[in-house]
This record gives C-alpha cells, sequence and structure tokens, in this order.
C-alpha cells in the first residue's frame, strides 16, 4: 500500500460522481466493487484515502454482511494493511495474540512455537468485526446494500456494472471494476468462456463448525487428526469456543449436538481435557474444496479475494489473501490515479496468483497432513505420521511451517 495516509497530492474527487441519490439514472463512479466482504471493503477504504470515488455493490443487507460468522485467524501482514488504512485499532484492541499452536496426532502432541519461531504472533478476531470496522469508517451513501450486481461490461477503455436495487435496474459506469463478490459472485460468471481457465480440487469431505456458549479449552489452537478424522478447537474471545469437524459431505444436518460434543472429546483428547458443553448458537457446513482462476484479470475488471480463489478453512488463508489482493491492486489503482502509471496494473494479475499458489500450496498441505480423507489408504497414513514427524522434528521443516503459518513465506 502506498503510506496511503499521507500520499502525496492525490487526485481529487471528481465532481459529479456522488452516490446515488436516486436509483434509476445512470451513475458514475471512478471505481465500482462488487461484495462488501473484506476483499472489497479493504480497496473501498484504500480508495477513499487517496481520493478516488469507489462505491460498493452488496446483494445482502448491512445486517447480514455484519453477522455472517466465518474466519477468526488474522495474519500479522494483514493487520499492517488493516493499520495503515486506519482501520486496526479495534483488532489491536480486543484481538487476542497468539504465539504457538497444539498439533496433534493420535495420541501424540506437540507445541509449534511459531511465534518465537518467525518472531511473529497471529491475531484471533472474528471476520465480522473486520467487516463491521471497515464499514464504520466509510461514507455510508457510498456502500449501496440489498443491491446485487446482475451483468458486468468491460471494454478496453471503459467499464459499467448493472445492479438490481428492490426489483429496479440501473447502471453504474466506471473506470475500472473490483469483482470482490465472492466464489459464487457475478464477476466470476462474467468472465468470457476463454478466461474461465482454472483449477480445483475438491477434497470430498466437509467441515461442520459451530460457534458454542463455553470457554476454550486452552489458550491456543489445537488442530488434531484422529482416526476417525480431523478437528479444530479455535475461539472467539474467553467466552465462546469455535470448534471444527471433519464430517462426511453433506451430513452436518444429521449431526445432532450430542454426537458434536462426543466427537469433539474423543478428536481433541487425549491432548486436551474434557470440553465443557454450553448452547451452540450457530453451525456452518463448508466443503473443503480448492479453487484457482488462471488469470483474475479481464479488460477493466480485477478480481480479488474469494472471487479469484478460494482455499480449504485448514489453514486459515482466505480472509488474509482477500486483504492482501485488495491492497496489492489498491497500489496499483493508485499509481494509476496518481501518474496514469499501469505497470502495477499490468502485473497485478501474475503477482496476486503467484501469492495465492503458495497459499493453497500451505492449505493443500495441511489438510493431506490433519484429514483423513475419502480413498485413503494405510500408506497415507504412514506418510502422514512420517510428514507430521519432520515438521516437529526439523528444524528446517518445522521453521517453513512456521513461515506458511503466519504468512511471512508470501511476503
Ligand atoms: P466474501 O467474504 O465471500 O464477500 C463477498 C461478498 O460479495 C457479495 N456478493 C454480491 N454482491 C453484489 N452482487 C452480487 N452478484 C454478489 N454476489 C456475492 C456477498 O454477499 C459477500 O458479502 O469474499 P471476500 O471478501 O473475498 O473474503 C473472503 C473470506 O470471506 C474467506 O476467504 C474467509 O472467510 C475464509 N476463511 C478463513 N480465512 C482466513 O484467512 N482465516 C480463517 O480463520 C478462516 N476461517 C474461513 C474460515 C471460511 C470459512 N467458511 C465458512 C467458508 C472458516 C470458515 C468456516
Ligand atoms: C477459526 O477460528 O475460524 C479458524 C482458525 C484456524 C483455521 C480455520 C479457522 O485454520
Amino acid at each position: 500500500m502506498p503510506s496511503t495516509r499521507s500520499s502525496s497530492a492525490p487526485k481529487k474527487q471528481q465532481s459529479g460522481t456522488s452516490p446515488f441519490p436516486r436509483l434509476d439514472a445512470e451513475r458514475k463512479t471512478q471505481v465500482c466493487i462488487i461484495g462488501a466482504g473484506p476483499a472489497g471493503l479493504t480497496v473501498h477504504q484504500a480508495m477513499a484515502q487517496i481520493g478516488v470515488t469507489s462505491v460498493v455493490i452488496e446483494a445482502r443487507s448491512r445486517q447480514y454482511v455484519q453477522n455472517r460468522v466465518r474466519a477468526g485467524l488474522v495474519e500479522p501482514g494483514t493487520v499492517r494493511i488493516l493499520d495503515d488504512l486506519g482501520v486496526g485499532q479495534k483488532l489491536l484492541r480486543d484481538a487476542a495474540c497468539h504465539k504457538g499452536l497444539l498439533l496433534q496426532l493420535d495420541d501424540t502432541s506437540a507445541r509449534v512455537p511459531f511465534g518465537d519461531i518467525t518472531g511473529e504472533p497471529v491475531y484471533m478476531y472474528p471476520q465480522q468485526h473486520i467487516v463491521r470496522d471497515l464499514i464504520s469508517a466509510s461514507d455510508p451513501q457510498r456502500i449501496l446494500f440489498d443491491t446485487e450486481a446482475v451483468n458486468v461490461e468491460t471494454g478496453s477503455l471503459d467499464a459499467a456494472v448493472t445492479v438490481n436495487h428492490a426489483g429496479r435496474h440501473f447502471r453504474v459506469k466506471c473506470d475500472f471494476i473490483v469483482g470482490a463478490d465472492g466464489a459464487h459472485g457475478a464477476s466470476r460468471r462474467s468472465l468470457p468462456d476463454e478466461r474461465k481457465k482454472s483449477y480445483e480440487r475438491d477434497y470430498g469431505i466437509d467441515w461442520l463448525g459451530i460457534l458454542a456458549e463455553t470457554a476454550p479449552l486452552a489458550d491456543e489452537l489445537i488442530y488434531s487428526c484422529s482416526a476417525r478424522g480431523f478437528a479444530l478447537h479455535s475461539m472467539r474471545g474467553e467466552s465462546q469456543s469455535r470448534l471444527y469437524l471433519q464430517v462426511p459431505r453433506g451430513s452436518s444436518p444429521s449431526w445432532t449436538d450430542d454426537r458434536i460434543w462426543q466427537e469433539l472429546d474423543y478428536r481433541l483428547s487425549p491432548g486436551a481435557a474434557r470440553i465443557r458443553r454450553g448452547d451452540i448458537t450457530e453451525r456452518t457446513a463448508v466443503k473443503l474444496k480448492a479453487f484457482q482462476l488462471e488469470n483474475p484479470q479481464y479488460r477493466r475488471l480485477f478480481l480479488i479475494g474469494d472471487a479469484a480463489h478460494t482455499v480449504p478453512p485448514s489453514a486459515a488463508k482466505g480472509l488474509n489473501l482477500a486483504v492482501e489482493d485488495a491492497a496489492c491492486l489498491a497500489q496499483a489503482l493508485w499509481a494509476w490515479y496518481q501518474d496514469h502509471e499501469r505497470g502495477g496494473l499490468d502485473r497485478y494479475a501474475s503477482k496476486a496468483a503467484q501469492r495465492a499458489w503458495l497459499a493453497q500450496m500451505f492449505s493443500a498441505e495441511m489438510t493431506r497432513l490433519l484429514h483423513v480423507l475419502p480413498g485413503d489408504t494405510q500408506f497415507d497414513t504412514k506418510t502422514r505420521t512420517a510428514r507430521w514427524q519432520r515438521i516437529v522434528d526439523n528444524p528446517i521443516a518445522l521453521r517453513d511451517f512456521a513461515d506458511h503459518y503466519v504468512g511471512i513465506a508470501r511476503r
């Protein structure tokens, strides 16, 4: 990010680009962002700081996006980006700082002191709080909630997004479109067939995640692989636990609360005491899949975050990549608006893809290391054990694991 708070002589906002006092006219903005998730809102905040007009189009309500339970683990690089944008204060005040994790395989466990190894901690702070912080920092008129992008057009000189607000359609003309609308959004769909080339891996299992009103049973995360599969112990503050179980594809609805607690006890023991049960206030089912577009740019459309790549949540990289993409694109847009320098925009796609592939690689490794996958044989069990032992015993392997976990391997 071009230290956006102090950037010299940014271009002033163009006149006549006020946000949409009436929704039925054709409107203009410099950058039209689709999606008010962490990726889109980070670009929006960065644009506001350099005096470039942007508008965010969000299909869901403000209430919905501010309460959507998802990520919790935030890398130090992400914290720095948010802090540079002036939205890191609450995170730095409220987040728990973690310097280690427990890796457990069957009945053996080892602590990975990634904080001591890398000099960097990770932060536990709910994704929906990052979303709230970013929304609170922006001009409310410039985020159009309950408004869906239905058509994305991009030429080589200009671009436009057609949106639907309460059944009325209108068109937003812009210089650039940022497709930050997640894995199922309109921007990925709008790519011409010849630009849709992508790479995928489906691990054939799901995660069932719960948020429970019970104190975490340890101060640090526990990643555990038992003969019956994976479990993760995480937390949201001092009185809520965030717990995940590997479950067969599509089976989440059939898991009763009682069965979830029993299975968590089994898979998280013996490295941890039994979990005190509490009310389950939220359940999430996630398919363990990876996806990446070959090229996240088409003319004046730039895809960022989950729209460009989704990673399985095993290594907690999705939110962090989303914010990183946003910062990288914001810097390129800044150079363009400042000096008409287009090198950054031209390089965005390959830089973002390269970083995302490193996160894909580590997420795939964590997924293999910690899950019993369909079709696994005793051979896979043995190689998993060998890999686990190598990370635990070998300082170079441990260092590499720690570098990827805290995100410095992508810098
Ligand atoms: P988002 O957050 O999905 O936001 C996209 C937004 O676009 C809107 N939208 C549209 N708006 C207008 N018009 C349309 N046509 C639209 N179509 C969609 C949507 O309503 C939405 O508001 O994408 P973004 O910003 O790229 O952010 C990505 C992250 O949300 C995601 O990668 C992370 O949550 C992944 N993830 C984790 N990442 C981490 O870095 N650390 C973690 O600890 C972590 N844990 C997780 C996770 C994801 C999980 N699930 C549920 C998939 C844990 C879980 C369980
Ligand atoms: C979470 O707290 O939601 C979380 C933490 C670590 C992961 C995935 C999810 O690897």
